[in-house]
């Protein structure tokens, strides 16, 4: 694929077709709701570390945005005691526990199919509603992941519910932590309608049985993000402060006592890199090109992934679980977005089918990189797992809405962009429930077997 044209913007015009979307974005981009105009096709040369074009990130847009919400209120800033630095070392490999590593295994067919249906969750977004939006073929939602070397068993709620009794899990993060806690609900929803509770800031819902507490949190790149000008960056575009986490979400995180984090798909969107207050690197924004960025969208994604991780285990009143939940990966095939790009697959694909992603599998490693660098920090008796999602849901193409994110007037899918990031519910997403579920059991019940 060709690196795209030098005005990545009016691209995005051309193509987000119609008019009236044309218009919102140019609205919501004076109102700086966020930044929409950014995300289109272009190819990405790495400076520093390798030589080679990288596909692009690509990103349903107005999916992400129209989640609605964006960053809440607050920005004051947060001094960074955190020391960086921006070597590039790759770390791999995944986390084993108990001696059954939980993401080498294989997708089975299971008949008694999902735990729950469009009609028996009243809390599936439109655009996750992919029966109630009119998708044909429901096979993808009877596929159950199966680690090689032992059982995940099926969700089970009120196992849950007693693991957490007291206790509070906050997902923190972008629309797919949204997505994944929808996930959650509706499986929960099935033995316990819980009370809405919370604001804007943060959503809260309360199952009164067990006094369990799930806590989503907004923030599309999990670090402190502000607006205003800074050197050469004009107000407007979002500065990024990849070395200050998100300060809405450290004011509670000694309330949590399972947090999940979700983060990376917004470091495809424009925005300005900041380290200790010094512009550093841009990502669909570099207006002097005689200057050189010191580092690409994916390199500060995982220098924002050390920031959370160190400052939450470095914070001395937080002692709880952080699961840091890995790229999720999307599936466009022949095009973007916004450009024709589909996903339609009905089943898993089998191993010889899987293609590599080279932009996944980059945030994937960064994400890690990050990841390690961040715990080493640990001062505090938190605790970390990450889960490593990123190539078994490769296999799962099938599990996105694809064009039946939403119902048309007419009764008819829309095909005009497709949704290929986010998970259909119910659907694959469920399973990383069922694994948040046997980490959670690992933690809360499995000490004594643990080193077995
Ligand atoms: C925070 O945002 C408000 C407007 O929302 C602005 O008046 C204020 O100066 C900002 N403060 C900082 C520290 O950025
Ligand atoms: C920061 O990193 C540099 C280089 O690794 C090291 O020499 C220095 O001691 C570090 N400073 C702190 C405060 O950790
Ligand atoms: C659920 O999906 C079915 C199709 O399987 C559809 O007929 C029904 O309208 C949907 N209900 C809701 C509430 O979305
Ligand atoms: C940690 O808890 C102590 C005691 O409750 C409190 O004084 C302190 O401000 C807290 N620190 C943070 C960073 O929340
Ligand atoms: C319980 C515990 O070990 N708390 C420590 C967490 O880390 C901070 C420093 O970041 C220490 O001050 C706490 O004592």
């Amino acid at each position: 694929m060709a690196a795209s044209a030098a005005f990545p913007q009016s691209l995005a015009y051309i193509t987000a077709s119609g008019a009236g979307l044309a218009v919102f974005l140019f609205l919501a981009s004076l109102l700086l709701v966020s930044n929409p105009l950014s995300c289109t096709v272009q190819g990405y040369f790495y400076k520093l570390d390798t030589p080679k074009v990288i596909l692009p990130p690509v990103m349903p847009q107005d999916q992400l945005d129209s989640y609605s919400n964006v960053d809440s209120g607050d920005n004051k800033s947060q001094p960074s005691g955190f020391n960086f630095t921006t070597s590039l070392s790759g770390v791999s490999g995944s986390i084993s526990e108990a001696g059954c590593d939980l993401f080498k295994g294989t997708w089975f067919y299971d008949p008694r199919g999902p735990l729950y249906t469009n009609s028996s969750c009243p809390v599936i977004s439109l655009m996750q509603n992919c029966q109630g939006n009119g998708r044909p073929d429901r096979e993808y939602e009877s596929y159950r992941w199966k680690p090689s070397q032992c059982e995940l068993p099926r969700f089970d709620a009120k196992k849950f519910l007693e693991l957490m009794r007291g206790k509070t899990l906050a997902f923190i993060g972008d629309s797919v932590a949204r997505n994944q806690m929808e996930s959650l609900l509706c499986l929960l929803w099935q033995v316990e309608v819980p009370n809405e509770r919370g604001n804007k800031r943060i959503h809260r819902f309360y199952f009164r049985s067990t006094s369990t507490t799930i806590v989503r949190v907004w923030s599309s790149w999990l670090v402190h993000q502000t607006p205003e000008a800074i050197d050469f960056a004009p107000e407007g575009v979002t500065k990024l402060h990849l070395d200050s986490p998100y300060e809405n979400f450290m004011e509670f995180i000694p309330t949590f006592d399972v947090v999940v984090l979700s983060s990376g798909h917004w470091f495809a969107k424009r925005s300005v890199y900041v380290l200790n207050n010094e512009i550093v690197g841009g990502q669909l924004w570099w207006p002097d090109k005689s200057r050189e960025a010191k580092i690409n969208n994916i390199e500060a994604f995982g220098v924002s992934v050390e920031t959370i991780v160190a400052s939450m285990a470095t914070h001395p009143n937080f002692t709880g679980l952080t699961i840091l939940r890995t790229y999720s990966p999307d599936h466009y095939e022949g095009g973007a977005w916004n450009s024709g790009g589909s996903c339609t697959g009905t089943r898993p694909l089998e191993p010889e089918q899987l293609v590599k992603n080279d932009y996944t599998d980059i945030m994937h490693e960064k994400q890690m990189t990050g990841f390690h660098r961040g715990i080493q920090k640990k001062s505090n008796k938190s605790k970390f797992v990450m889960m490593d999602i990123t190539e078994v849901f490769s296999y799962r193409y099938d599990g996105h809405p694809g064009p039946f994110r939403t119902l048309s007037p007419d009764g008819k899918p829309r095909t005009r962009m497709q949704d290929c990031l986010h998970w259909c519910m119910p659907g694959p997403i469920d399973t990383w429930n069922e694994l948040v579920l046997e980490i959670i059991r690992r933690e809360y019940e499995g000490k004594r077997s643990s080193s077995s």
